[in-house]
């Protein structure tokens, strides 16, 4: 084993600390620096034509590849049980770079219904326009995910749990249909990240994130990111279309999320248990219809919830008022010290009516037939103190 570092038997809190890096090749750093570069000195012409050339290793150009961003991937890559990773500019840039890359016209994608709403736009309006047809399937109904694999698709996609429903699809079941079909399978793991749930482990090929989230953790950043095989990752990474398209992370950013990362762990255990005790309060007031929070007892999806994710629920809770519409946003406007901000992972709680916010991309017919109902809220729950979210929660429900 390394002196200055860790192998990949470690556990992950050590790995998004330690691995791949030796401050003594940074001139004794103790955190890796940023490189603030957008371009490299070659050593001679030909050094810099061989580079070019792939037939000597070195830097080029900052759209192409940073050492600041290589370590975030190979640390992402080794939380999500991956060989390799890929750094970008937004979760969106991780999931239409992958899309691009393994999908070409002619070909079928199979995606299901629930699904961040610019997500479900790319999908269901954007990439038809090249030649790639999209067949939006209930994947949390294995039997339609079967009969689905008749189109031969090229590529399976889904969020588990899914924004903003938190519903779940069954990694292992949707992944061994697609196989035998010969579909790539691509999980959207950011509302469970790698720390609760790690799908290339349940037989997924390729796992995006939206870096945004809880991998930067702080609300000050965007990035992406996507793991799986070098098979899978490369020619996304290699001079295609991230690079054609210049949707490369910036080298501050990746510090930023390689700065979370060292505390992911612990913020996503603590986002999980004050998510369950809020959970808990809003289910036992009579103003709530229905609160879906993955280990609550009445969660409709439990096995499954136990299977992919253990005993952990992750931060976000989907809620429903008795009132429906007006008293969601009546709650939402009661509250104090939680925000009405779309976004999710971030210290401060934050609370958004999907129907009119994230997902208002989504036609309202849209909405109705995959369950994105007009009633339901999502709070994505923060770090602060579960009490303080707690009275401020009991005191917007009073005012309902
Ligand atoms: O490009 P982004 O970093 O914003 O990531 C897009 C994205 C990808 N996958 C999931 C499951 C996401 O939730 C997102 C972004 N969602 C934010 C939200 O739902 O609040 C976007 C705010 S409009």
């Amino acid at each position: 084993m390394p002196k200055h570092g860790t192998n990949r038997k470690a556990g992950a809190a050590t790995r998004a600390i330690h691995l791949g890096y030796d401050p003594a090749e940074f001139r004794g750093a103790l955190t890796m620096p940023m490189f603030l570069t957008s371009t490299y000195a070659f050593e001679t012409a030909q050094h810099g034509a061989n580079i070019f050339a792939g037939e000597a290793q070195g830097y080029v150009y900052g759209r192409t590849k940073n050492p600041t961003q290589e370590l975030l991937e190979v640390r992402m890559a080794s939380l999500e049980s991956a060989e390799a990773g890929l750094a970008m500019a937004s979760g969106i840039a991780a999931i239409t770079t992958t899309v691009f890359t393994h999908g070409k016209s002619g070909d079928t994608i199979l995606v299901d219904q629930v699904l961040y709403g610019c997500t479900f736009a790319f999908f269901a309006r954007e990439i038809t326009e090249f030649g790639i047809t999209t067949v939006f399937v209930d994947m949390t109904d294995l039997k339609a995910v079967e009969d689905a694999m008749k189109a031969s698709p090229r590529m399976v996609f889904f969020e588990t749990p899914a924004n903003p429903t938190m519903r779940m699809v069954d990694i292992e079941a949707v992944s061994n249909i697609a196989r035998k079909a010969g579909a790539i399978v691509v999980v959207d793991n950011t509302f469970a990240t790698p720390i609760i749930q790690r799908p290339l482990e349940m037989g997924a090929d390729l796992v995006v994130h939206s870096a945004t989230k809880f991998l930067g953790g702080h609300g000050d950043l965007l990035g992406g990111i996507v793991c799986g095989s070098s098979e899978l990752v490369n020619p996304i990474r290699g001079r295609g279309i991230r690079v054609l398209t210049g949707a490369t992370i910036s080298p501050f950013n990746a510090f930023q999320i390689l700065r979370g990362l060292k505390t992911l762990k612990l913020r996503v255990n603590a986002h999980s248990q004050s998510a369950r005790l809020v959970a808990e309060n809003l289910a036992q007031s009579e103003k709530t219809t229905s609160v879906i929070y993955p280990t609550l007892p009445d969660y409709p999806q439990q096995e499954l919830a136990a299977k992919q994710m253990g005993d952990q629920g992750g931060a976000i809770i989907a809620v429903r008022f008795d009132g429906g519409v007006e008293a969601g946003h009546r709650f939402i406007n009661a509250l104090d010290m939680i925000k009405c901000a779309v976004s999710l992972g971030d210290a401060e709680t934050l609370v958004q009516h999907p129907a009119s916010m994230t997902h208002s991309i989504y036609t309202p017919e849209e909405r109705a037939m995959f369950g994105i109902d007009d009633d339901l809220l999502r709070i994505a729950v923060g770090l602060e103190e579960v009490e303080d979210l707690n009275t401020d929660i009991d005191n917007a429900l009073s005012q309902i």
